[in-house]
């Protein structure tokens, strides 16, 4: 019975009453009233107003801290896991690509020299498995990067995984080999650079020095590579690596962005270094584009102000503009958006941010920006994208520390609610959260409401939330109601980014919820991808039999096992106030002594 039925049937049933008009016509104004009432409040929901949902503040499981030997242990599981499945990678797939996982067989999906094991080398380093390092070592001397003519290596990955990952392996042991074999990688792709505008082309086939790719290309494989080189830069001392930097940097920070806030978009013309559109996102395509904005500025010991100011610009426009509450459980998700609108689409690829933003809060004075000579109304200045200012000077009456921490949490919450809401407890790859033109939400806003009417209980969005499981029948009609979302792709590919900010909420709050949270995932990991001989990614997370793909990705040694471990260990073993991790978790050293070469 919907309330309008209700209200019909009350109004019906007074009919029926004795024959006395004051009183009969009495309650019916009493009626008349609650339903106006009910509407006003309703209507308002979508617009200002902000109730508690009844979940709200209530952990979705009891929060038990383990002793640290318990912790311990659970850290050797993990290490566990990944001798388990990288030793089925070197008897059945090494120096191939990636192992498949249900079938033993291998895959070459990315150039095939080997990158399963190249993004595996700093996490056996942390591990201490010194003689799966030393069994890999031997095959990176007799790397070539060779390709057949017609094959072409995707620049952007090739980059984060196997730069990166050669790099971060030679700043943890100074093993010249992986040094020499970094610079000879970047010298065989470096003719993507020959582009009017020096932004990367897609693609280069290393052996015959032919480039590929189209004329607008995406900002994440445009714009995510310059913690690589710019850690080359200073290895080699050579630089022709810095330069490739500076050119992007100098390019992103000189775009007119005011068709988009001050945040990067998607498209980017490489002939004349550009943006060529307007879409928006903080996941696919984007990411890691606008997460070095910030490790740069770690990366050059919080000298280099150009990729703060970015950093800055990037998050007040997407706390201001793709930051969403859900209708019922006001669970806080960042979403992309396609002219101007967005899409609530919720990606796990976005799940990285919370764990960004909890990163800049605890690295940079958000509370006290002037103390580095910055100021919110001179970034929204210039004539760049003064459409924007409204937006800083929104911002500019918060304290940004807290702000910030705020959506971290929420974020972070929302990204363990889509595991924890899961009969495997696995999560889905990409979620539509259910909005109507009423319940399109923006975080902001009820920020703003929260605020006014004096900023009672947790600010919307924030705090523990029960997670809600869905009937099977639910589940097959595809009700949003319950959860306030669909799935829109339903695998979970292994992928690390829940975890990476579950470990840095711990690493940075201490809160032990997030690590207790970060053990469960490790529990579905366990339970519903493991295979003969690996893991695999599972095709549907609300399925209990988990049918499995035949794919093991190399990030999974790189980063999901990585971080777990990081966040079970009791000791510090990665200080991030002296490393900064690249996109593909790999660690880069702030600090460096240079060994100087000729150019
Ligand atoms: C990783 O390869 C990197 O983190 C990349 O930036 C995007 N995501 C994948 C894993 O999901």
């Amino acid at each position: 019975m919907t309330i309008l039925d209700m209200y019909m049937s009350i109004a019906l049933s007074l009919r029926s009453l004795p024959h006395r008009p004051y009183f009969r016509n009495g309650l019916y104004a009493i009626v008349a009233l609650s339903f106006l009432l009910l509407l006003f409040s309703w209507k308002n929901l979508g617009s200002n107003s902000y109730v508690p949902f009844p979940g709200e503040g209530v952990s979705d499981t009891p929060i038990v801290d383990e002793p640290s030997a318990v912790w311990e242990d659970r850290a050797e599981q993990v290490k566990s896991a990944f001798l388990f499945s990288y030793h089925a990678y070197e008897r059945l797939a090494m120096p191939h690509d990636e192992l498949r996982p249900v079938t033993g067989g291998y895959v070459d999906n990315f150039n095939g020299w080997g990158v399963s094991m190249i993004d595996s080398l700093d996490t056996m380093l942390l591990m201490g498995l010194k003689e799966e390092y030393s069994r890999a070592l031997y095959e990176v001397e007799k790397m070539k990067f060779h390709l057949p003519e017609d094959k072409v290596a995707p620049y952007f990955e090739t980059v984060i995984r196997y730069l990166g990952g050669l790099l971060s392996a030679y700043a943890i042991t100074k093993d010249e080999i992986l040094l020499q074999r970094a610079d000879e990688l970047a010298e065989k792709l470096d003719p993507v650079y020959k582009t009017p505008s020096r932004l990367p082309l897609y693609g280069i086939n290393p052996s015959t020095g032919k480039t590929e790719g189209p004329e607008i290309g995406i900002l994440a494989e445009i714009a995510s590579m310059q913690l690589e080189y710019a850690t080359l830069a200073k290895m080699t001392g050579k630089t022709k690596w810095s330069d490739r930097v500076n050119n992007i940097v100098r390019t992103l920070s000189q775009a007119n962005l005011h068709r988009t806030g001050g945040m990067f978009p998607v498209g980017w013309n490489v002939t004349d270094g550009k943006p060529a559109d307007t879409r928006l996102s903080a996941g696919a395509q984007a990411d890691s584009a606008h997460e070095y904005l910030l490790k740069l500025y770690l990366l050059s010991d919080k000298t280099d102000k150009a990729n703060l100011e970015m950093y800055i610009r990037m998050t007040t426009h997407l706390i201001t503009n793709l930051l969403y509450l859900s209708p019922s459980r006001h669970l806080l998700y960042v979403t992309d958006s396609s002219h101007g609108q967005p899409t609530h689409t919720f990606e796990h690829l976005s799940c990285f941010l919370p764990g960004l933003l909890v990163l800049g809060v605890h690295t940079l004075p958000l509370d006290n920006l002037p103390s580095l000579g910055i100021d919110l109304n001179d970034l929204a200045a210039g004539g760049l994208f003064n459409e924007a200012s409204q937006e800083y000077r929104l911002l500019k009456t918060y304290n940004l520390k807290e702000l910030h921490m705020w959506a971290a949490e929420g974020l972070a919450q929302t990204c363990w609610l889509s595991y924890a809401d899961q009969p495997t407890g696995l999560g889905p790859d990409e979620m539509i959260f259910r909005t109507t033109s009423r319940h399109a939400y923006p975080w902001m806003d009820a920020i703003e409401h929260w605020r006014k009417s004096g900023s009672r209980g947790a600010p919307p969005g924030i705090g523990d939330k029960r997670a809600v499981a869905l009937t099977r029948e639910q589940r097959l009609k595809g009700d949003a109601r319950t959860r306030d979302y669909v799935l829109k792709k339903s695998g979970y590919l292994l992928r690390p980014e829940t975890i990476e900010s579950l470990y840095l909420m711990w690493h940075f709050t201490g809160d032990v919820k997030w690590r207790v949270r970060g053990w469960k995932i490790f529990e579905a990991i366990e339970r519903y991808t493991k295979t003969q001989y690996g893991y695999a990614s599972v095709r549907n997370v609300e399925h209990m039999s988990a049918p499995k793909l035949d794919e093991l990705p190399s990030y999974f040694f790189a980063e999901t096992l990585k971080y777990l471990y990081l966040m079970f260990r009791n000791d510090d073993l990665l200080p991030l106030d002296q490393w900064v991790l690249n996109t593909e978790a790999h660690p880069l050293p702030i600090k460096w002594t240079p060994n100087v070469r000729d150019n």
